[in-house]
């Protein structure tokens, strides 16, 4: 690569080898190529800043952390991302918050940030910009004269042509990716819906090779599924440690789920599905308990505080309605677990539940099938709107809003005979490796690479700011 590899981020790590996932992905890519990654620091300023300043480790890369004012956090996170973009992705026009605040914070947020890359970025480098943080951030480096690559991924599901309808009109979706040389999708579903996107569009026009030209600029649009660190996940699975108190202290046989107390991540439904089941179960079986792990998220934004309500809720009922003196068949868990103890109780869950009305991905599905014994694996329940589903479609597959299904696939996953299980897991497992999050990185940057330069209008010269 002639230039450098610039990876922009809303979060960035400060420590040296973080564990697992995307960040170990982007850690690993820029260890072995070198670069900088840029993303915001974690404390809030008063006042705007310019500039990007050094931040944690600087051992095989740089890292640059930009500064959010505590109004920025308020408009352009909380608010744009997090009240607009990601219902909108995530199909819940009805959360939406319009607020002319948040979008005049979003656009500032990426203007500035375009300067301060600005700064940094040489011709020859390549910038790789991640998540609906930044959908603008392409349009506002080729203002500030950039004619380098700039590659987009959206970590989130596309939204449906019908779900953009609730953006405000500043928002213009198709200009800001046509502005990218390279949109990367988690799914060929969210690539599906991203050309339905720009067919809408008058401006736009499908080339032979299957980029778009919008205006002036051609994009590529591909998708390329993320997955996990296999190989340090199983290890993690198999490790020993302290902490599987939890696992012991469960009767019977247990379900697990981990998610992020999000509500696209279906969890109200989850429990009622359990509910059912207990519901249903004859009594002489074995006892089944779940437990269900969700630390909590932007609590500061209303819908996020209400689901929290709402789960307890359902928690007290479905204990109150199916508990005995010696038995909890409901535990949720509202905090981070270490990596390990999170994938050894994977591997001692029967059944993993993964139900989101929407994802882009999901992770956690990867995890679970990972964390599995071969010779006595578990089952993954899995909701067909995950994008996972698109690859691992041996898992059990659900619909997310049937709870009567969810509850049904429980009992089937509980008595799944040991052959179908081994079989099943093998051919998920065969395409968690083949989704393995380095060869992901290393796919999209090779890809980035070979996109043809495609800035057709002349641009205006950069101004280099003094340093
Ligand atoms: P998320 O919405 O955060 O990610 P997911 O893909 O499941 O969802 O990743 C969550 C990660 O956090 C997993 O690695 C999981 O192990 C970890 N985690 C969750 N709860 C935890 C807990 N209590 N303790 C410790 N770790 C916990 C977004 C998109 C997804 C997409 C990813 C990556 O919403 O669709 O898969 O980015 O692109």
């Amino acid at each position: 690569m002639a230039g450098k590899l610039i990876v922009i981020s809303n979060r960035i790590p400060s420590e040296a080898a973080p564990a697992g996932g995307l960040v170990f992905a982007l850690h690993e890519t820029l260890r072995k190529i070198g670069g900088i990654w840029i993303g915001s620091h974690p404390d809030l300023v008063e006042e705007p800043t310019d500039g990007l300043s050094p931040y944690g480790e600087q051992a095989q890369y740089e890292r640059l952390a930009f500064r959010l004012t505590r109004a920025d956090y308020e408009n352009f996170y909380l608010g744009f991302s997090n009240s607009v973009l990601w219902p909108v992705c995530h199909r819940r026009g009805d959360l939406v918050q319009l607020d002319r605040g948040y979008e005049e914070g979003y656009a500032a947020v990426n203007a500035r940030l375009a300067r301060q890359v600005a700064e940094v970025a040489g011709a020859e480098d390549m910038i790789w910009v991640h998540d609906y943080h930044f959908f603008p951030l392409a349009s506002e480096l080729r203002k500030t004269g950039f004619t380098g690559k700039i590659g987009f991924f959206l970590h989130i599901p596309f939204p449906a042509l019908g779900d953009l309808g609730a953006l405000p009109r500043a928002a213009n979706l198709p200009q800001w990716l046509a502005d990218y040389d390279l949109v990367g999708l988690q799914t060929r579903a969210d690539v599906a819906r991203c050309l339905e996107m720009f067919r809408a569009e008058s401006k736009a026009e499908f080339m032979m090779d299957g980029t778009v030209k919008c205006g002036s600029r051609t994009v590529a649009v591909q998708s390329f599924p993320i997955g996990i660190d296999v190989d340090s996940f199983v290890k993690a699975a198999q490790s020993d440690g302290q902490g599987d108190k939890l696992a012991d202290d469960m009767s019977g046989d247990l379900v697990i789920g981990v998610d992020r107390l999000d509500y696209s991540k279906g969890l109200p439904n989850r429990f009622r599905a359990f509910g059912r089941y207990l519901e249903t179960r004859d009594e002489r079986e074995r006892r089944v308990s779940m437990v269900q792990i969700a630390p909590p998220s932007r609590e500061e934004v209303s819908a996020y505080r209400e689901l929290r309500y709402e789960l307890e809720e359902l928690v007290g009922r479905v204990n109150g309605e199916h508990g005995e003196i010696d038995w909890t068949p409901l535990r949720y868990i509202h905090r981070n677990l270490d990596r390990d103890l999170l994938a050894r109780l994977y591997r001692r869950a029967r059944v993993g539940v993964v139900t989101p009305f929407a994802d882009g991905m999901n992770l956690v599905a990867k995890e679970y099938i990972a964390a599995q014994d071969p010779e006595d694996p578990g089952v993954l329940v899995l909701s067909h709107m995950a994008g996972a589903a698109e690859d691992l479609t041996e898992a059990l597959l659900v619909n997310p809003y049937d709870i009567e299904e969810m509850s049904e696939a429980l009992k089937t996953a509980l008595t799944m005979p040991l052959e179908e299980r081994k079989q099943r897991y093998a051919a998920c497992m065969e395409q968690v490796r083949a989704t393995d999050v380095t060869k992901w990185s290393q796919s999209y940057v090779r890809t980035l690479q070979k996109c043809a330069a495609t800035l057709v209008v002349k641009p205006t010269p950069r101004v280099k700011s003094e340093a």
